[in-house]
């Protein structure tokens, strides 16, 4: 076992059939929700709420990856693959914990900042003999999954003018490998894309918003949804918006593939679409069939979506009893703080509820619509929208476990103020509004004034039928991981400050937990290998928060954890944060801070954070980095050496003289923060 021949012959097994057979006893961890509807539930009950007090580690694997690690590890027959930052792929023998192989698609590292949210992957998909990754740069590859050799390789991207990444794990359907992209904070135009899975020949393609209304549209539903935007916006120029970054689900039964779309391109409907409208299929649930990638229905959470609101959060699809009648629903909790349980028949909607406290709409109506509140639309001022663009919940995997009828979702708040920028132009230099001189388009400026809200991270264990909490878990921080949930009554999940936990799914009792190298973003796996069941975590701090933001002092490298009971395996040397002191010394005008302050928040602060505020996360903070550094940020911006690891080139884009005013904002900012003695 973990031969070349046995991991060719066990991975050729891997079909929709292995994957529906799958579910009874969920031996084995093919796909990356576990099973088509993605509930992330293990029937596997070895591990449970007596014994799993004596789970320890059996091995780590070092990932080598200094970002974001956000893949949940697949397992057939012990065979595991798994991805890291930069779309570097690992498969791993679980029965030695050694590397079997990796791939690099080789990523050129100078582009790392046209994705918003790090350099991340959320994993691979298993197919037939194959294993199937998107690249960051827009490639999906199929791998032979036991040489890990190229087998083909297709370009997703339609338009490299625009800032596509793929971050999202492909899905296989009905031997098709479906993938989406990002980068709606950019400006571009949502789609996604089926590929056989053989031979690579695109078979589909399902654009999320309408294009340019002179021209032929695609198919109906995009003539259909044209009706619902503002053509004197000229949407089509920004893209609109609306990429498919990460959810896809399928039942096989309907023979329906569902997509979860993303936010509006730039944010502002004000600027996408002047007159209002819906702005169809932004922040939707799609229905698409997926031999043809035809629409089928939709239903939109977020009507002209003005905040960010993606709709791209993991659905769970389920069978429940509501009012007295099964009903097959899909479970989801969207960034916009709602959790909805929808009709996956004909996509009508049942229930909607906030599952934290939100202020942009008071509830849905018994159609299905937001009920705004007057703070929503506010453009003229600095308003706190909550939750805000970093989402109730993200993209970290909930799980839906039917033995309690509870899902477990990762839920947070980042507090956070937009305003409209009246003055926005695509493309446009625009000092003040964040990135925009790294290619963000979301013509809003973010926290010009403070938020009054606190952060939180929680973990919320859900009843979709009665629409309430039936527990809740507080965390020291925003930014947990995915969970998983067991048919041992256990849930499990990674946390912001570096630990590994093990919950009572029925009470949220907390039973078990291990200090992990650094904080955790990704979701757990578990799987039998000849006949014991292991759970496996891959954990790399990183993602959107995890850039400029941290919550642990330990700053280890992409690692992946497998855990049994009865595991004796010492944990790796843990690596410690070193963050310097706040810069001194520094020579600078204070009268440039100002002007430095809007450059800064142009130019930088997404990555870095606020200098001296925030502590850093997968990329320094400047206001904790030597003094030196900043004397001499020339060096750095203008081709500098950070530009291996993913940051932009700022020739041509700022002067000499702008980098002299964002000195003197990092120093003066510094200053401004230094205790007084
Ligand atoms: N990605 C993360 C992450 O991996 O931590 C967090 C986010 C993304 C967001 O909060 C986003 O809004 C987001 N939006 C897009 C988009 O609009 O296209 C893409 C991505 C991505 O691809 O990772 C994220």
């Amino acid at each position: 076992k973990g031969s070349k021949a046995h991991i060719a012959a066990v991975t050729k097994k891997v079909d929709g059939a292995f994957i529906r057979a799958n579910e009874a006893r969920t031996n084995d961890w093919p796909s990356y929700g576990l099973d088509y509807a993605e509930t992330r539930f293990s029937r596997l009950n070895q591990i449970n709420t007596a014994n799993v007090k004596d789970m320890g580690l059996v091995w780590s694997y070092n990932l080598e990856s200094t970002r974001g690690v956000e893949a949940t590890p697949l397992v057939v027959d012990g065979i595991m693959y798994v991805s890291a930052s930069w779309s570097i792929v690992h498969a791993i023998d679980v029965r030695t914990g050694k590397r079997i192989w990796t791939f690099d698609p080789k990523v050129p590292r100078e582009i790392g900042y046209k994705g918003c949210c790090d350099v991340v992957n959320r994993g691979v998909a298993l197919y037939e003999g194959k294993v199937y990754v998107g690249s960051f740069d827009g490639r999906l590859i199929a791998l032979d999954a036991a040489s890990g050799k190229k087998v083909w390789e297709k370009d997703t991207i339609i338009d490299r003018k625009f800032s596509y990444t793929i971050t999202g794990a492909p899905r296989v359907f009905k031997g098709k490998v479906i993938i989406g992209n990002g980068g709606a904070e950019y400006g571009v135009r949502g789609y996604i894309t089926a590929y056989d899975a053989k031979t690579g020949d695109q078979k589909w393609r399902w654009f999320t918003v309408p294009g340019d209304p002179s021209k032929p549209f695609e198919d109906e539903s995009m003539a259909k949804a044209a009706k619902t935007w503002d053509p004197s916006g000229k949407y089509w120029e920004a893209g609109g918006g609306g990429t498919a970054w990460d959810t896809l689900t399928f039942d096989p039964e309907l023979n329906l593939m569902y997509v979860g779309t993303g936010n509006g391109s730039p944010w502002a409907r004000s600027k996408r679409s002047p007159a209002g409208g819906d702005n169809l299929y932004l922040a939707s649930i799609v229905a698409l069939d997926p031999d043809t990638g035809k629409y089928v229905w939709h239903y939109q959470q977020t009507p002209g979506d003005n905040w960010d609101f993606t709709s791209t959060q993991p659905m769970i699809l389920a069978d429940l009893k509501i009012d007295g009648k099964p009903r097959k629903v899909i479970l989801h909790a969207p960034k916009n703080g709602f959790f909805f349980v929808i009709d996956r028949t004909n996509g009508k909607f049942i229930s909607a509820k906030n599952f934290v406290d939100v202020n942009w709409a008071s509830g849905y109506d018994k159609d299905g619509r937001p009920i705004e509140t007057p703070i929503a639309r506010v453009a003229d001022r600095p308003r706190e929208i909550i939750p805000s663009a970093l989402g109730a919940h993200n993209w970290h995997s909930m799980s839906f476990n039917p033995q309690t009828g509870l899902a477990y979702l990762p839920a947070q708040s980042v507090p956070l103020t937009l305003m409209d920028n009246k003055d926005w132009t695509f493309n446009g230099v625009r000092p003040g509004e964040p990135q925009s001189n790294t290619g963000w388009n979301i013509a809003t400026f973010a926290n010009v004034e403070p938020p009054k809200s606190a952060p939180f991270g929680r973990l919320i264990a859900w009843d979709p039928v009665q629409q309430k909490a039936a527990w809740t878990q507080e965390h020291v921080s925003p930014w947990n991981g995915g969970t998983l949930t067991t048919a041992g009554d256990l849930v499990f999940q990674g946390t912001a400050d570096g630990r590994f936990i093990a919950f009572n799914a029925r009470n949220g009792e907390k039973l078990w937990e291990s200090p992990t190298g650094t904080g955790v973003v990704a979701a757990p796996s578990t799987y039998l290998v000849d006949g014991k069941q292991y759970v496996s975590i891959a954990v790399g701090w990183g993602g959107s928060y995890g850039l400029d933001r941290r919550a642990t002092d330990r700053q280890g490298p992409g690692t992946v954890y497998t855990f049994a009971v009865g595991g004796k395996a010492p944990m790796p040397e843990f690596v410690k944060y070193r963050m310097e002191e706040l810069v001194a010394g520094v020579k600078y005008d204070p009268a440039q801070v100002p002007a430095g302050t809007a450059l800064y928040v142009s130019n930088c602060v997404l990555c870095h954070g606020v200098p001296g505020v925030d502590r850093g996360g997968s990329i320094p903070n400047l206001g904790y980095i030597g003094a030196a550094y900043i004397e001499n940020l020339d060096k750095f911006v203008f081709k500098g050496p950070a530009m291996s690891r993913g940051m932009p080139d700022f020739t041509g884009k700022l002067s000499a003289d702008e980098v002299e005013k964002i000195k003197a904002f990092i120093q003066g900012t510094a200053d401004a923060i230094r205790p007084q003695k």
